[in-house]
């Protein structure tokens, strides 16, 4: 089954947690443990990626580490054309719409997509929209960054990711943001789209991901939790939260 169908079946059951990993953050090995501990614990997709240090290498070790750990689709969440995955399940084709520079809207997404075309892997179109504070990827993405509260922008960016026929929407405040994307913002995005809304950045306990997910969250995504030593218990109800919506 595709992974975008994967997703939509699946959100005909319940709303999704994915896990980020980052490859540049601890060795291929360590990935692969992270991501047999997430899928344990009930995740529904790995994401793989991060705003800097990935190369072909790191990624392409990362990836097999992964897949050889857990059954669960692995997504690959890039930071530009220059490493892409050979063995990912698919890739969020994504365009991060408040961009200044063109390089992150549609200029790398030029230079990947005959080498995704040719590797044969699954694009998942995605609108990527970054809140403040937006941490390391509002940097380097030279994000015009959404403020926080600002309704009428963010549901502009909702309405131009579904008008221009995108598969979903990434609300994204930045990992190891100190909160997540507003509910408000979260809510009135809900009421003014249907595609499936993604939110990360911040997201690290249950309590969070319950309102998150309440708000109107179809997909929610933690990173950094995963990166701190033991992270199960807190990551299992994380999920059970997120999955019971
Ligand atoms: C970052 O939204 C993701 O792109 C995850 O953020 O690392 O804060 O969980 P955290």
């Amino acid at each position: 089954m595709k992974v975008r169908d994967y997703i939509l079946k699946t959100l005909e059951k319940h709303k999704l947690h994915m896990t980020l990993i980052d490859p540049a953050k601890q060795t291929p090995k360590m990935s692969g443990e992270i991501a047999a501990k997430a899928c344990l614990a009930g995740t529904d997709a790995i994401m793989v990626g991060g705003s800097t240090g990935i190369t072909q290498e790191n990624i392409d070790a990362t990836v097999d580490e992964i897949k050889k750990n857990c059954k669960c689709p692995v997504i690959y969440f890039p930071s530009g054309a220059n490493a892409i995955p050979r063995k990912a399940d698919a890739i969020y084709f994504m365009s991060m719409l408040n961009s200044k520079n063109v390089r992150n809207i549609t200029g790398e997404h030029s230079r990947g997509a005959p080498i995704i075309k040719k590797l044969g892997i699954e694009p998942i179109s995605m609108g990527y929209v970054i809140v403040e504070p937006g941490m390391k990827v509002g940097e380097v993405g030279e994000a015009n960054l959404v403020k926080r509260g600002d309704i009428p922008t963010i549901v502009g960016y909702a309405l131009t990711t579904e008008f221009f026929g995108m598969d979903l929407l990434y609300l994204e405040a930045g990992s190891g943001a100190p909160e997540p994307v507003p509910t408000s913002m979260i809510k009135a995005v809900r009421e003014s789209v249907d595609i499936p809304i993604v939110v990360g950045g911040g997201i690290v306990t249950p309590g969070q991901a319950g309102k998150v997910a309440a708000a109107g969250a179809d997909i929610v995504v933690t990173g950094t939790l995963v990166e701190n030593g033991s992270f199960e218990i807190k990551l299992r109800k994380i999920i059970e939260t997120i999955h019971d919506s």
